[in-house]
């Protein structure tokens, strides 16, 4: 089935691939089309609006793919294995699809990193962020710690940026340049696609108590060989199959 595109023409050629693995993050601005963004808005605001009152440990942010038909035929779309496979090689699995709408208020999230094959670098996963309406960098604006990434450590914590350099930060260098690791502020335009190795730290500024919704969605993919743990995906959706992509949910 042909499916309508959802990325402008772009290129990952050897230097961008390069610049992911040596800061952990790759950004695209601009990257969605104007009729992916109209179509991820409508598909975000319906995810925010079932969660009140929604099902326990089957929460429409969690699982956001098996709640709306859109998102789900993202995780398939070949625009977006491409660029999965860009990263990982052509063996992908799908992991999950979170909502991460932050409406006004919304208090962001503290340095983290997130797990996988800590022992073999040659397993990688990562997560593709679509920042639909994008974000200022003092408002939903994520961060990030180039070079982070290549600890392979599942457990930063920070509370605060003062926290991150005093603690897990402390004495760092980037284990290719020697250079300290720094934290670095982003702030990207509606439409930014971010890709992010999950071991890379980050961290979500306060989103701005009069500012709208910040519409956002993620897909992780991982390449198969190791356990990822805790898949968001649920029995039934572990069923699904995608014509030509057979093993996409399966574990290894
Ligand atoms: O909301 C964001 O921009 C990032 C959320 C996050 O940390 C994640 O999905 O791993
Ligand atoms: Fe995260």
């Amino acid at each position: 089935m042909q499916q309508v595109p959802i990325f402008n023409d772009y290129i990952f050629g050897d230097q961008d691939r390069e610049k992911m693995d040596h800061d952990g993050h790759f950004v695209f601005p601009e990257l969605l089309t104007d009729g992916a963004r109209v179509k991820l808005t409508e598909s975000l605001s319906y995810i925010e609006s079932i969660i009140p009152g929604c099902k326990e440990r089957y929460e429409p942010n969690r699982f956001a793919a098996e709640y709306d038909s859109y998102l789900e035929s993202l995780i398939p779309h070949p625009q977006m294995l491409q660029l999965a496979r860009e990263v990982l090689g052509e063996e992908i699995r799908y992991d999950h699809c979170v909502s991460l709408n932050r409406p006004g208020g919304n208090g962001g999230i503290h340095w983290h990193s997130h797990g996988y094959s800590e022992d073999d670098s040659r397993y990688g996963y990562i997560r593709i962020f679509f920042y639909v309406n994008g974000f200022a960098a003092d408002d939903g604006g994520l961060k990030v710690v180039p070079g982070s990434h290549l600890y392979r450590d599942p457990k930063i914590h920070g509370s605060t940026d003062a926290a991150l350099q005093e603690g897990w930060l402390a004495g760092k260098t980037h284990p290719e340049t020697g250079e300290p690791l720094e934290i670095q502020t982003l702030s990207v335009p509606a439409g930014t696609v971010v890709l992010m190795w999950t071991h890379a730290a980050h961290a979500v500024t306060p989103r701005k108590q009069d500012s709208d919704t910040r519409w956002t969605v993620v897909y992780g993919y991982y390449k198969p060989g190791k356990d990822p743990g805790e898949r968001w995906i649920s029995p039934e959706f572990l069923k699904k199959t995608f014509p030509g992509e057979e093993d996409l949910m399966s574990l290894y």
